[in-house]
């Protein structure tokens, strides 16, 4: 008996150390926006031995699984103390997510996790499911992190086991590792999913992306990225919300739309990611999308390219949720360089890297979606004459 528990966790060690030790590498050409890489850098299988073995040969002679763990997914990034950390919903067998901090040294490879998940304070209402945290470094000193709290309606039946409010939870941290809870925010919308702190106050007020929506899957007649001011984190109220970026009819965020992370400034104005939902034969595709918004009204779209900025791929389709990607972290280096950390099918994490250049260029110059047809087809027809005429005057390269 002995032999064989020794002999399982060290195949379960080996294949551990192998599966975290593994370099990544740039797959295909790509579009030239961003790289995309070879293999995910978090799973389930990441999540360290010791939260799931009992490692103790007479409590648990068989070595059994005693905590399962899902999947790992919808991670908020932050670059800290000169590491690339992000903070990953983590799902158990049992569909509790909960968070907890892996940590990378070149924002690439070889991701880790921390020796045990956040210790999330609760409020009064004990949160059921907590998930998809942003982090924002903000201007007052503290990292935020923003994250959605599940509860069960207080109004559903008891024949309906699956009815949910939805509200954004706040919590906040000078380490990364102790955490203070905040009240959740308070806004008119039954319900709040994928709400993000902006780093910078506005007119002296924290400045908060929100998402509206009626019920706890569909947007209903709410949806669209709100935006809306507050006086204080401590006990967070946005009176009043204003739509910055909506649903549209027969684009890739048709069904409803959700700011990713917290937005990057650019000399050109704030760089967004968020992700767009439109509804197939074969449910929900998630795909994440950009725009730019004004350095002084940050209300003002002042770019939006027409369509996805990127689509789930591969195996990246399928998944717990397929045909969904996700992303709620970027970090931004000094040198321009920026990581993208999405997720697929609710799954696991990529990494995804390019430049703010690239970034800033794929915003401005990509023709913004035309809504119909005819649109699209101008939009090629401008792109072919250009490219013709460059031959016509020798002006091509290569
Ligand atoms: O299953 C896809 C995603 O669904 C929700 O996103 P949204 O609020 O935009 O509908 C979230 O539950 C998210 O975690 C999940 O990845």
């Amino acid at each position: 008996m002995m032999q064989e528990f020794k002999h399982r966790l060290a195949r379960l060690q080996d294949e551990q150390e192998q599966l975290i030790s593994k370099t990544n590498e740039i797959t295909g050409t790509g579009n030239g926006i961003f790289n995309r890489y070879k293999y995910p850098v978090l799973t389930a299988a990441h999540t360290p031995i010791n939260w799931r073995y009992d490692l103790n040969a007479s409590t648990n002679p068989y070595l059994l699984e005693r905590f399962g763990i899902n999947a790992v997914f919808n991670a908020g990034a932050i670059k800290f103390n000169n590491k690339y950390l992000v903070v990953a919903r983590v799902e158990g067998v049992d569909r509790k997510s909960f968070f907890a901090v892996a940590e990378s040294a070149d924002g690439i490879n070889n991701f880790a996790f921390w020796d045990y998940p956040v210790d999330l304070p609760q409020t009064e209402q004990p949160d059921t499911n907590v998930y998809d945290m942003r982090l924002t470094n903000h201007q007052d000193g503290w990292i935020y992190g923003l994250f959605c709290t599940e509860r069960r309606d207080p109004a559903a039946p008891p024949h309906d086991q699956s009815m949910a409010v939805a509200a954004c939870g706040i919590a906040r941290t000078k380490d990364m590792v102790k955490w203070e809870r905040l009240p959740d925010l308070k806004t008119n919308s039954p319900q709040q999913r994928n709400v993000v702190l902006h780093p910078e106050f506005v007119d002296g007020k924290y400045a908060l992306y929100t998402r509206p929506q009626d019920g706890f899957i569909s947007a209903g007649t709410g949806g669209g990225i709100g935006f809306g001011l507050c006086d204080t984190m401590e006990n967070a109220v946005v009176g009043q919300e204003t739509i910055i970026d909506n649903k549209s009819y027969h684009t890739v965020y048709e069904a409803k739309n959700g700011q990713g992370p917290a937005p990057i400034k650019t000399e050109r104005g704030w760089l967004h990611l968020a992700h767009g939902v439109r509804n197939t034969a074969a449910g929900l595709r998630y795909v994440l999308y950009m725009f730019m918004t004004d350095l002084h009204d940050l209300t003002k779209v002042l770019y939006k390219p027409g369509g996805y900025f990127l689509a789930p791929e591969g195996d990246e389709r399928i998944g717990d949720v397929s045909n969904v990607v996700f992303c709620n972290g970027w970090i931004a280096e000094d040198d321009g360089t920026v990581y993208i950390y999405y997720a697929s099918s609710d799954t696991r994490m990529h990494v995804a890297t390019t430049t703010l250049h690239k970034l800033v260029d794929y915003v401005i110059n990509t023709p913004a979606d035309g809504l119909r047809s005819s649109a699209s087809v101008d939009a090629v027809y401008q792109i072919i004459n250009s490219n013709k005429e460059l031959y016509k005057t020798g002006q091509q390269v290569g």
